[in-house]
């Protein structure tokens, strides 16, 4: 591809490049992008899959893409020679808001290793037009707005396709949007393919707060994003939206197979399946619906069709994530597949002997899981131990059903955003010491040759420099604050949830600030950084992003510790912010309880950046752990086994550990007379109860050994040469974490492209 800066900007705005503002020129960009990617043809294979997910936390695409096609130098160079900076007009892109999280995030790194590999598959989900609302800050609390990206963005095309979704009640119609997914140096493409309601109508939102209720639901559907992390019980708009994302997906499943030769009693030869966590699950009820009311298939084949092409991923081992519908939610959403689900539970009754721990229809309520597990042929956790976590106790009722189901496939992160985009300093020195092979190949262990090279251990610390001074500037800019030059970056970035154990790190600044009053000076000051949003409706997380607010307020306006130590709450974190903060950080925080994080994706971002990992030995820690070796790593805590034994035999006495003289100390200060003035005394008291009474997540069984630990960390990084081997060792084994392995083991073992 080429491109011709000049000749666009005069032959568009009759102007000179030098001429056009910085959104001007993005929106050009954007435009150049586009336009050459619809000519760009699509992977072609028999088979194709397809991706569903609720979620696809894209991020910005311009860089992205950009490097994608190869041509970002030269769009930079040009946009220079002009006077331009090619990173001061990437910011004027609006990050587009489809996700949640890793969950999400996972889902738009695998769409991109997918297009590297040149595979045929596309992702298929929902064009929310508000997504996951945008955080702010107000009054040391979060409140929640809505993010109105789609008004700005520049890259859905309308396709043709549209379908009919009859709900109970009422029809409605859809309109499909399509986003071009371009592979690392390919000249074929796939899509993300989002449905949208075509009666939907934007004046319900209101300006500054989110309601997901209001309105016809003919009306309101693709609005909002379900925050996750909080009760969908009742939540009927939820099973409204994945009904509508599923039906539409299951009619371009098969309108598509035909269109390339299937005969439907053939399907499996042409389309798979991958139900991404179980949001998508009624997949598996419509498509048997659509094959016996539609084709005129007998229900048993319909059903014996659908189980050859449906596989399903679990991604966490939580119960309040694990949906389950009521039964009568279903038969007012879809009277129809309500129905299905019934026949389809007595079905599995008839086949395994009716075992209630296994049912689809229990008591009335249809659990999701349950169903993608039997009616799927292939079920994956995305992290060893929680793959053996599902096998062995979670979900051990259907692996001594279905052994051979069962499968590991540990997450990955795209290379191309998490270092190519994120990291271009980290990337030239990568080139410069082992070629620019790795770019494709995601191999960086070459790096160990040069463990004990001082030429490259000191461009390594050149390129950690450079990238903590773009954070610093991207934190002043957007937060308003500043980082000292010599901090340590310490950073725990992911959703606010009390198994993340946020509250523990605020534990340990407290202690951290009491130890420098009483006269323990650092040897350099420690900044650390917390970045995540809360569900509204989990309020135990709101109180702790108020905690962490209050302590950041707190500590600046201390003239004794604020030399030292500074803590920053980063507002509307997300993919933008992310690629500035990760390639920054020193520690990466992975202190989730044991046996609670399925895998976690930000882990493996820090470790190719070349953090070291301050961890439990939770989800893809666990395997980090293994690669790096110990003096690479630091681990903490209880065991996921102990952890399983304490929640079995209800063996946890928080209160007890809460008594222990230097850990109440702690949790005292949470509501201490200073605060509850300062700050919200119901947030505050209410967190410190939960703290000294429950503690359903263990924070203070494993606070001790964590001040423990990180104190050790941060005195090793004093030892300047020893903390950048670990570092080098670190970026050295991360490939191991590409998503383009990840994406490898899926379609050698499920997919079959
Ligand atoms: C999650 C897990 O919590 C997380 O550990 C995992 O890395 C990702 C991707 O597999 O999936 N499950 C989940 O519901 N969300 C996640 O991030 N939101």
């Amino acid at each position: 591809m080429k491109i011709d800066l000049e000749a666009r900007s005069q032959e568009k705005f009759g102007r000179p490049l030098a001429e056009l503002d910085d959104t001007t020129i993005c929106t050009m960009l954007e435009d150049i992008v586009r336009e050459h990617a619809a000519t760009m043809p699509l992977n072609e294979g028999k088979r194709r899959l397809y991706y569903l997910s609720a979620e696809f936390l894209i991020g910005r695409l311009l860089t992205n893409n950009l490097i994608e096609l190869g041509v970002y130098d030269d769009v930079k160079a040009q946009l220079a020679a002009a006077g331009h900076d090619l990173g001061a007009v990437e910011e004027r892109e609006v990050e587009p808001s489809l996700g949640n999280g890793g969950l999400g995030r996972l889902a738009a790194c695998f769409l991109d290793s997918i297009a590297t590999l040149g595979l045929p598959g596309d992702g298929v989900g929902l064009n929310y037009h508000y997504g996951l609302f945008h955080q702010r800050f107000v009054d040391l609390q979060q409140a929640a707005e809505p993010d109105g990206w789609l008004d700005r963005q520049d890259w859905l095309v309308k396709d043709e396709k549209a379908y009919t979704v009859e709900f109970g009640g009422f029809t409605v119609k859809s309109r499909l949007y399509d986003i071009d997914v371009l592979g690392y140096g390919r000249t074929t493409k796939n899509r993300l393919r989002l449905f949208d309601l075509e009666s939907v109508d934007d004046s319900l939102v209101p300006v500054n707060s989110i309601d997901f209720d209001k309105g016809e639901l003919a009306k309101n559907l693709t609005l909002f994003l379900y925050p996750d992390d909080s009760d969908d019980a009742g939540r009927l708009l939820r099973v409204y939206q994945e009904y509508f994302m599923v039906s539409n997906a299951a009619q371009l499943i098969l309108d598509e197979a035909v269109e390339r030769g299937s005969n439907l009693h053939d399907l499996p030869d042409y389309a798979v399946v991958q139900i991404n966590d179980t949001h998508p699950s009624m997949v598996i009820p419509e498509l048997v619906r659509l094959l016996v009311d539609v084709h005129g298939f007998e229900f048993d084949e319909a059903v014996s069709v659908v189980r050859r092409m449906v596989a399903y991923t679990n991604h966490t081992i939580l119960a309040e994530a694990l949906e389950k519908w009521p039964l009568e939610s279903l038969k007012t959403v879809a009277p129809r597949i309500a129905e299905i689900v019934v026949k389809l539970d007595e079905l599995e009754r008839a086949e395994n002997g009716s075992n209630d721990a296994v049912a689809i229809v229990r008591d009335g309520v249809v659990h999701m899981a349950h169903m993608a597990i039997h009616y799927g042929f292939s079920i994956n956790g995305v992290a060893a131990l929680h793959t053996k976590i599902l096998e062995d106790t979670e979900l051990h009722p259907f692996y001594e059903l279905y052994p051979e189901k069962f499968s590991n496939k540990t997450n990955g992160i795209t290379f191309r955003r998490w270092i190519m985009d994120a990291n271009p300093a980290l990337s030239g020195v990568l080139d410069d010491v082992l070629g620019t092979d790795w770019r494709t190949s995601c191999d960086l262990s070459g790096l160990l040759a040069f463990k004990d090279d001082d030429a490259v251990l000191a461009r390594l610390d050149d390129a950690k420099s450079e990238a903590k001074a773009g954070m610093r500037e991207f934190l002043w800019e957007t937060q308003g604050v500043r980082i000292p030059e010599d901090a340590i970056i310490d950073v725990q970035v992911k959703r606010i949830h009390e198994y993340k154990r946020q509250q523990m790190l605020a534990l340990y600044i407290i202690w951290k600030y009491l130890d420098i009053k009483n006269g323990n000076i650092p040897a350099r000051p420690l900044t650390i950084i917390f970045g995540g949003k809360a569900a509204p409706a989990y309020t135990i997380a709101q109180d702790i992003i108020h905690l962490i607010l209050l302590l950041s307020r707190w500590i600046a306006a201390d003239p004794v510790v604020s030399p030292h130590l500074q803590v920053v709450m980063i507002e509307n974190y997300n993919v933008s912010a992310a690629e500035r903060v990760i390639p920054a950080a020193d520690i990466s925080e992975q202190i989730s309880l044991a046996s609670k994080e399925a895998s976690g994706t930000s882990n493996m971002k820090f470790m190719l950046n070349g953090a070291v990992t301050l961890c439990t030995l939770d989800g893809a820690n666990v395997e980090i752990a293994d690669l790096v070796g110990d003096e690479n790593i630091y681990t903490f805590g209880t065991s996921s086994k102990e952890v399983e034994r304490l929640y079995a035999e209800h063996a946890y006495d928080a209160h007890a550990h809460y008594l222990r003289p230097g850990v109440k100390l702690l949790v005292d200060f949470i509501a201490n007379p200073a605060f509850l003035a300062l700050g919200n005394a119901e947030r505050l008291h209410r967190l410190h109860d939960d703290m000294a009474w429950k503690d359903w997540f263990m924070a203070l069984l494993d606070i001790e050994e964590y001040i423990q630990k990180k104190e050790q960390v941060l005195a090793d990084y004093e030892n300047r040469d020893a903390w950048r081997k670990k570092s080098l060792v670190n970026i050295a084994k991360a490939g191991a974490f590409s998503s383009d392995r990840t994406i490898r083991q899926y379609n050698e073992d499920i997919w079959h492209l």
